[in-house]
């Protein structure tokens, strides 16, 4: 608790957690109720902390109302996957239990995980127990409480990077809920006495808001290091893995309308050996634990305990709880935020394919067989899998001859390896049908408009030119759209407030150019501004330095 809150002030949720036992609440018995595909409003929060959320068919809700029939409700489960890795038979599982229990489709995310969408409630426990015969879970994928922890891939290309994920796993392990809820509720059947349970992190209370934790290894900051609670960026020194820098209070959510919350990238506060990295978290999360806001979730992120009590109050905070004090940074550098798309081999000779996978939604719809693709070579090749931070899917380790024929199904499956250079680098997060908070529309949407964006960009020969692109159906930020170089964030149905001036590496926030602007503005404005930069540019120049030089947008 924080030293000013009293109990009187405690946000609701705090109430909820307090009496929830652990993460119990009355979920096992609100799942057993057939009646309803809902669960109880108490219940709603903490199922989060399991990684599930109540959802409904926005698409249907008018329809049904006029009927007079309730929603039409079903879960949405999201996995926990540090670093996105997952082998070739885990792969199969998943694709097999979107079909058989969730909408036939799997939902790459921003955070290298999966989410299975329209999951109802007689399928939810089944879902759960498929999931955890294959050794996964999707224990705080969600909730107060740290997430999945992202790591630049890949870890079978290189030692640096396979150290990094080694160091993702252990910060995720160590700050994994100690609760036996999940397996409880979910998986067994099996009581485990509340009282007996302790969180030696979190306390029974947990967070006061969602944490979030990201690894980078220069030169890629494709896991947009500045936007997370805690982040390192790998230091690399004659070939070898050193250590990380370490940044705190990144943060992407906001509130259209409240100037007291708002986007806000990180601070590198220091450098820490590789074997103190799991300590810097348990410190950082814990000092956390102790003084975020727990009275407005609006303003209990990190990023707002930062700023109200100061950037070196806070590095005092953490160095006090660790035994090896943080060292001073060391130097870095980044070129960009996206994804090395295409095929990489590594030292050893093995190919890896990051595929493109438009805004991370994989089905098959028509002649473009994406789904069906990529369960065939899950079943046929010795491979595994790795979801990227933007969305994508590095299909790893094939041999030559496991190259040929990765090639061979995703063209006899209609799926090509690329797209254009804009398409690639852009994100869109889920928004409707299924987003509760969406205002308007982002991964059904975004695709058209990068074909317009594409032409204009085709226009003034700029068609090669990397630009960061990202769309998100309200202000909560989930593609990360605020350090984009165009950010679209949603603001009524059809109208977008467009940011300009991110950073190409994803080092800057966006400030916001234009509210509100529906497809004929944007088109219009950012038409305009790619015909001044084609002219204009310097040698070199992003589009993002560029807006930010010519004046468009002041910093
Ligand atoms: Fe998010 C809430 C989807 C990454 C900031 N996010 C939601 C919910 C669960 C809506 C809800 O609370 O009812 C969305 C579910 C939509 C659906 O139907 O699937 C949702 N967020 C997503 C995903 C799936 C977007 C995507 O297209 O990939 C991402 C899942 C990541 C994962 O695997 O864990 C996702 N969300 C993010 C990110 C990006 C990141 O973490 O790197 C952010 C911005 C970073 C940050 O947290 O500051 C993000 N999501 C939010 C917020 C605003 C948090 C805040 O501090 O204000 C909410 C709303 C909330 O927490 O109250 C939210
Ligand atoms: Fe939903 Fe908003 Fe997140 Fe998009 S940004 S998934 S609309 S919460």
């Amino acid at each position: 608790m924080s030293v000013s809150d009293t109990p009187e002030t405690l946000s609701v949720n705090e109430t909820i957690k307090t009496k929830s036992r652990f993460l119990r609440g009355t979920l096992a018995e609100g799942l057993a109720v057939a009646e309803s595909g809902a669960i109880s409003d108490d219940d709603q929060q903490l199922i989060k902390f399991h990684g599930i959320y109540l959802q409904d068919d926005r698409d249907l809700r008018a329809e049904r109302a006029k009927r007079k029939l309730d929603k039409a409700y079903s879960f949405m489960a999201r996995l926990r996957v540090p670093g996105g890795v997952l082998s070739a038979p885990q792969y199969l599982a998943m694709d097999r239990l979107a079909d058989e229990r969730g909408n036939h489709t799997l939902r790459l995310t921003t955070r290298q995980s999966i989410q299975f969408h329209g999951v109802i409630k007689t399928n939810l426990r089944p879902a759960l127990r498929q999931i955890d015969k294959v050794l996964l879970d999707t224990i705080a994928a969600c909730g107060d409480v740290n997430r999945n922890v992202m790591c630049t891939p890949n870890e079978f290309a290189g030692a640096v990077y396979a150290q990094a994920e080694a160091t993702a796993r252990a910060i995720s392990s160590h700050l994994l809920p100690h609760s036996h809820a999940w397996r409880e509720i979910f998986i067994d059947d099996e009581k485990v006495t509340a009282e007996a349970e302790a969180e030696p992190v979190y306390g029974a209370t947990y967070l006061p808001r969602k944490f979030k934790i990201a690894i980078a290894v220069p030169p890629q900051n494709d896991v947009d290091v500045f936007a997370h609670d805690l982040s390192y960026i790998a230091i690399v020194e004659d070939g070898r893995l050193v250590g990380y820098n370490v940044v705190v209070g990144g943060g992407m959510g906001a509130t259209h309308g409240d100037a007291q919350t708002y986007p806000r990238v990180g601070d590198v506060i220091g450098f820490c050996r590789i074997a103190e990295a799991v300590a810097v978290a348990e410190a950082v999360v814990t000092a956390q634990r102790d003084f975020g806001n727990r009275s407005n979730r609006r303003r209990a992120r990190l990023k707002y305990t930062i700023e109200d009590r100061g950037l070196a109050w806070f590095v005092a905070e953490v160095n006090k709880r660790l035994a090896v004090k943080l060292e001073p940074a060391r130097p870095f550098a980044f070129s960009g935020n996206g994804d090395r798309m295409g095929w990489l081999t590594g030292d050893d000779g093995r190919h890896h394919l990051t595929l493109f996978i438009e805004n991370g939604r994989v089905a098959d719809i028509g002649d473009w067989r994406l789904k069906a693709a990529l369960k065939e070579i899950a079943g046929t090749l010795d491979v595994s899998f790795i979801i990227t931070p933007n969305q994508n899917l590095i299909i790893a380790r094939a041999d030559d001859a496991g190259r040929a024929a990765i090639e061979a199904i995703l063209a006899a499956h209609g799926v090509r390896l690329r797209a254009s250079v804009l398409r690639e680098a852009a994100m869109a997060c889920v928004a409707l049908p299924t987003c509760a908070l969406a205002l308007t529309e982002s991964e059904r949407y975004l695709p058209g408009l990068i074909t317009k964006l594409d032409a204009l960009l085709a226009e003034h020969g700029l068609d090669k030119q990397a630009i960061t692109v990202r769309m998100t159906g309200c202000p909560n930020g989930c593609a990360r759209p605020y350090i984009a170089e165009i950010g679209f964030v949603g603001r009524n149905p059809g109208r977008y407030n467009l940011h300009l001036g991110g950073a190409h590496d994803g080092s800057r926030v966006a400030p916001l150019y234009r509210e509100d602007a529906d497809e004929a503005a944007i088109l219009g404005i950012l038409g305009a501004l790619f015909a001044d930069y084609a002219k204009a540019r310097e040698q070199g120049e992003t589009f993002g330095d560029f807006t930010v030089r010519r004046g468009v947008v002041a910093l």
